[in-house]
């Protein structure tokens, strides 16, 4: 059994409903931000909010993007309705960031929306004003170990435990895995369904998968909720593991299975079928410098998760979209947190990444999507410097540490410009510090200082406004 997941055919009807609002001057635009774990969505999104709200209030915040979309004479948020999705509190993370001493924003537990409303000066084809055209863009958030439920759904429960049995038994997850392995391996082909197994199992499991995520820097971890259960909190459609083939006619076998299934089925209904069913524009960020740190087999695997998400998604437009309007047109690829390293290395940054995506860029780019990548810092906490290195004096960035306020000078060293050679990981990459953000003029309400998001909001959504 192979559920289907994504309903493929768009809704063409209220397509042709916002043919009609386009028409009116009245568009949406949905920006789907996908990012594993810890990759920089909230602070990516909070960023966007202040610097598009501030730009609509006058502030050159976003050069580039005015530079190819229309004049933009205002931003500001759509103010809260009846929806059933809580709201992404973009004033709440700018405060806190804004705030002495300044926080970043916690991990993100639940799935959240936000529109902005754009208004843009129009102008006719002879140079005539026309009325202001608004455009919605939506935007939402949403806990970056979720996504990796999305490749769930291409498998059945015997397939999903295979291949996570496979993959739990080799490199760097097989001590961790171990536990649980024996236990899972121990279970008779006629176990009985008794929830003190199934809760042993997935309590171990779980165990596993909090250390290969905060430990060692995996991201190819699923079920999404294990690791960040959400606001319904534990229930008992998440006590389920993947099952050895030996005990999968069980009893137990069976009642994990209705779970599996369960399981997916809760998550398709609360998170994914609202948010991955139809949008336009996708950025992906990639926090490709921590995956550096984190050693060969984290970054290989980011790779890997990114490419098996992307797997799953509706890129281009071929006949019937063009039709039906679904499908993602332009997808823009970030390295996220640039500002770590200097302004000499953020080139070779942009070329690690494209060669970490190599897989869902050409997915991208056959189906005819729009892909560019780019170096980015949503909110860019440091400043160029120098500093000696091995005798000479070599570019670095400094910037004051959230730990204990000091200014730091940070020499990253020498960022490949592709997926490095196995001599580079003999020696651990630099441990990315956490820096504390810069003092935000009047609250952020003036904007917030980036790297290349004006660069990137232009490639991805300037021909849409
Ligand atoms: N210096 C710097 N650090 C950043 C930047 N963006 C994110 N960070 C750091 O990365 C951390 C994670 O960023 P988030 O935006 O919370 O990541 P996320 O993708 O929302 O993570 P989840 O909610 O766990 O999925 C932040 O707490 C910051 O320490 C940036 O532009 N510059
Ligand atoms: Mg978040």
């Amino acid at each position: 059994m192979t559920p289907d997941p994504f309903r493929l055919i768009t809704d063409a009807a209220s397509r042709t409903g916002e043919a009609a609002l386009a028409l009116a001057g009245r568009e949406r635009l949905r920006l789907a931000v996908t990012g594993l774990s810890r990759a920089g969505k909230t602070v990516f999104l909070t960023s966007l909010v202040a610097n598009l709200v501030a730009a609509g209030a006058g502030r050159r915040t976003l050069p580039a993007l005015e530079a190819t979309s229309g004049r933009l004479r205002a931003a500001r948020t759509v103010p809260p309705g009846v929806e059933a999705t809580p709201r992404f509190d973009a004033e709440a993370h700018l405060a806190a960031l804004a705030a002495d001493p300044p926080e970043w924003p916690a991990r993100t537990e639940d799935l959240s929306t936000l529109s902005v409303l754009l208004t843009l000066r129009r102008r006719g084809i002879y140079g005539q004003v026309l009325p202001d055209r608004e455009v919605t863009l939506d935007l939402l958030d949403y806990p970056g170990e979720w996504l990796l439920d999305l490749p769930m759904f291409a498998q059945d429960f015997a397939e999903w435990s295979d291949a996570t049995l496979a993959r739990l038994s080799t490199g760097i997850r097989a001590a961790p895995a171990a536990e649980f392995l024996a236990f899972a391996r121990a279970l008779p082909a006629n176990a009985p369904a008794e929830d003190s197994l199934a809760r042993r199992g997935h309590a171990l499991y779980r165990a596993f998968l909090l250390d290969a995520r905060d430990r060692l820097g995996l991201r190819f971890l699923q079920p999404g909720r294990f690791l960040n259960p959400g606001p319904s909190g534990d229930a008992p459609l998440l006590w389920f593991f993947p099952l050895p083939s030996a005990a999968r006619e069980s009893p137990l076998g069976e009642l994990l299975a209705r779970r599996h299934e369960a399981y997916l089925r809760d998550q398709r209904d609360r998170f994914l079928d609202p948010v991955f069913r139809r949008f336009d524009r996708q950025v992906v960020l990639v926090d490709v410098l921590g995956a550096l740190h984190a050693g060969r087999e984290a970054f290989e695997d980011t790779a890997e998760a990114l490419s098996a998400i992307s797997a799953t998604l509706r890129y281009g437009r071929g006949w019937l979209d063009l039709l039906t309007g679904a499908g993602i047109a332009r997808v823009a690829f970030a390295a996220t947190k640039a500002d770590h390293v200097p302004e000499v290395s953020r080139d070779s940054l942009a070329s690690l990444l494209s060669d970490l995506v190599d897989a869902p860029r050409r997915r991208a780019e056959i189906a005819g999507a729009s892909v560019s990548v780019h170096p980015v810092a949503a909110i860019r906490c440091t400043q160029e410097a120098t500093a000696a290195h091995e005798g000479r004096v070599a570019p670095a960035v400094r910037g004051v540490l959230l730990e204990n306020g000091r200014w730091a000078t940070v020499d990253p060293g020498l960022v490949p410009a592709r997926r490095p050679p196995e001599s580079f990981w003999n020696a651990a990459y630099f441990e990315m510090p956490v820096f504390r953000p810069p003092a935000l003029e009047a609250g952020g309400r003036a904007g917030v200082p980036h790297l290349g998001l004006d660069g990137l909001l232009s490639t991805l959504l300037g021909d849409a406004l």
